[in-house]
């Protein structure tokens, strides 16, 4: 294997601290996957699937405490609070090391060191960045494998150069009281300890690819965003890119892997990525994207056939379930997947029938599936290049005020739309329906920086080029005065990625209201659709009443940020405001 002098010295250090019994270094292999899946299988961490239908498939159970991203256990360690702003949870780096430093002391003792060298982004791509994991767990490890790409092909992108981001990660006693997930943006370094769940233990998807290049992105004028990225193929064979960031359970994955209905022959949807997007200015002045990512770390519950043929398609080898249901026949199941087996051992490996008070699968439940096989997966998902994006969505879940689709006047107009998303709480969520969370850009929990100053970076990168791409919001969960959805949703939102896509060519009729260009009247295409005209008229609506409502939470929302708040973003609040009047 190539070899770093940074990177081996940072893990001699690192080895004198956490005093592993052995060290190794992963090559991202397929003998060194099989290897460490082997010895999963033999302590229990993994267990086998059948290996007829779901070849290499393999189910874990986590921890019935470790389900989840704490987001109230990860911190930003900025020297100072103000730079992690009001949105973060901040502990100053002297705390950190008093507080959270001494966990690691002998934290490996007895286990193995597995130093993970990956690669986010494409092979030879200058958006892709290096970032190098040590972790005390093989799950962690074989997860990683799937959702980056692993090995040499970081060492080689990193060559001799010291600039990568540095995770140490250990599963610790895996006690809730002993879990901490610090990010320290100024030297680009990730501590994690005491879970060995998702979000909070591959260290190279949220912690990096979100938290720490946002700063990396706004030193060095680039985006990482939480995103979706498509590609629109015509039947003339044109294909068109968005990105599109929504909140959680606002379908992001779905979006991503939309099949369009019979309507649309010839028209297919290319999945680039499923949640995080890195974007940079080409000499050409047009933003290209890339997904840092690999794989699909997908909640599995409520993902079908019916809902999501791809992402099953994708899930059926080669991926790792965690928390779902396993059969007698020792098949995966989930709430969502087809019919529920007359019996079953649910997520906690008790036994679980239909009659059973507690849910099969954890609701948080994932599948790991390698990206590449999705059968919607983009040919230019490893271009290095990334793919031109044309227009960014923003999204949320509202029963009311948001129209199907907008589009915002200007970039400026865009931004302050993407500042103000929101999404409603279900009653599952917190007892209490259709309070609307503010979550910008959805990137409430995974802002690195100051979200004040993360305005300020959206509004700099869009004054960089007059061919910013067109900013759209859409919401597919408005409802009738019954309560009932007014939009059928899932391959029918082709119709409005179809009006985006002319609105950015010039085309596609609309009429310019106080929030934004909403589609005209028969610009969005319904045929075939079991829709009248007065339910599009309610699904296009825009009261004035209801905006003069969001705009006030906006303008509370806003108020936290204070000084740090651009004076781009109070104006275009007053704009709103004047227009609405
Ligand atoms: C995710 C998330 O896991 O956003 O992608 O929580
Ligand atoms: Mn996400």
């Amino acid at each position: 294997m190539t070899r770093n002098a940074a990177i081996e010295s940072w893990v001699k250090e690192m080895a004198a601290v956490t005093q592993p019994d052995r060290i190794h270094w992963c090559d991202g292999s397929q003998a060194e996957y099989d290897a460490l899946v082997q010895l999963m299988l033999k302590d229990g961490t993994l267990i086998e699937l059948d290996q007829q239908k779901w070849p290499n498939c393999y189910l874990h159970r986590s921890h019935s405490s470790d389900v989840a991203r704490v987001e109230h256990l990860t911190f930003i360690c900025s020297d100072s609070k103000d730079d992690a702003g009001p949105t973060n949870n901040w502990m100053s780096p002297a705390d950190a090391k008093a507080k959270v430093w001494p966990l690691f002391s002998g934290c490996m003792k007895g286990r193995t060191m597995y130093v993970i060298p990956y690669l986010m982004g494409p092979a030879s791509s200058r958006l892709s960045k290096v970032g190098v994991e040590i972790t005390d767990s093989p799950y962690v490890v074989a997860n990683m494998r799937t959702m980056t790409r692993m090995g040499n092909v970081a060492l080689e992108h990193l060559g001799s150069a010291t600039e990568f981001c540095k995770g140490l990660h250990s599963i610790g006693e895996l006690n809730p009281e002993k879990r901490f997930i610090c990010h320290f943006p100024k030297s680009r370094e990730i501590w994690s300890i005491g879970s060995g769940y998702g979000g909070n233990a591959l260290l190279g998807k949220k912690c990096f690819a979100l938290r720490i290049a946002s700063n990396m992105g706004r030193d060095q004028e680039w985006m990482a965003e939480h995103m979706l990225i498509l590609g629109v193929q015509s039947p003339q064979g044109v294909t068109k890119y968005v990105a599109a960031a929504f909140p959680s359970a606002c379908g992001k994955t779905n979006l991503a892997m939309l099949v369009p209905p019979p309507e649309f022959k010839g028209w297919k949807v290319w999945t680039v990525g499923d949640d995080i997007a890195w974007l940079r200015y080409g000499d050409d002045g047009q933003l290209w994207a890339i997904n840092p990512e690999a794989g699909f770390f997908g909640v599995a519950p409520g993902t079908g056939d019916d809902t999501n043929p791809n992402a099953i398609a994708a899930l059926r080898k080669n991926s790792i379930f965690t928390n779902v249901a396993v059969t007698e026949d020792r098949q995966p199941w989930w709430e969502g997947f087809g019919k529920p087996p007359a019996k079953a051992t649910d997520w906690k490996g008790n036994p679980w029938t239909p009659d059973s008070k507690e849910k099969a699968a954890h609701p948080n439940a994932r599948f790991t599936a390698p990206a590449k096989q999705c059968p919607s997966a983009s040919p230019e998902m490893e271009n290095p290049k990334g793919v031109p994006i044309s227009a960014f969505i923003f999204g949320g879940r509202r029963a009311t005020t948001m129209p199907l689709v907008f589009q915002a006047f200007d970039w400026n107009h865009g931004v302050f739309v993407g500042a103000g998303m929101g999404s409603e709480t279900t009653a599952a969520a917190t007892g209490a329906v259709g309070i609307v969370r503010r979550d910008p850009f959805a990137m409430l929990p995974f802002c690195g920086y100051n979200m004040g100053d993360y305005f300020g970076h959206w509004l700099k990168m869009g004054a960089k080029s007059a061919k910013a791409p067109k900013v759209f919001h859409v919401n597919w969960f408005r409802k009738d005065k019954n309560g009932k959805f007014l939009w059928p949703g899932f391959g029918q939102n082709m119709r409005v990625l179809q009006w985006i896509l002319e609105r950015c060519e010039g085309k596609g009729a609309a009429t310019t209201t106080p929030i934004g260009h909403v589609p005209a009247a028969g610009a969005i295409s319904t045929q075939g659709l079991d829709i009248s005209p007065d339910q599009m008229k309610d699904l296009l609506a825009v009261d004035k009443t209801e905006w003069a409502n969001e705009a006030k939470g906006i303008a509370e929302f806003f108020g936290q940020f204070g000084e740090r708040l651009p004076p781009a973003m109070k104006q275009q609040l007053d704009e709103l405001n004047t227009r609405l009047a």
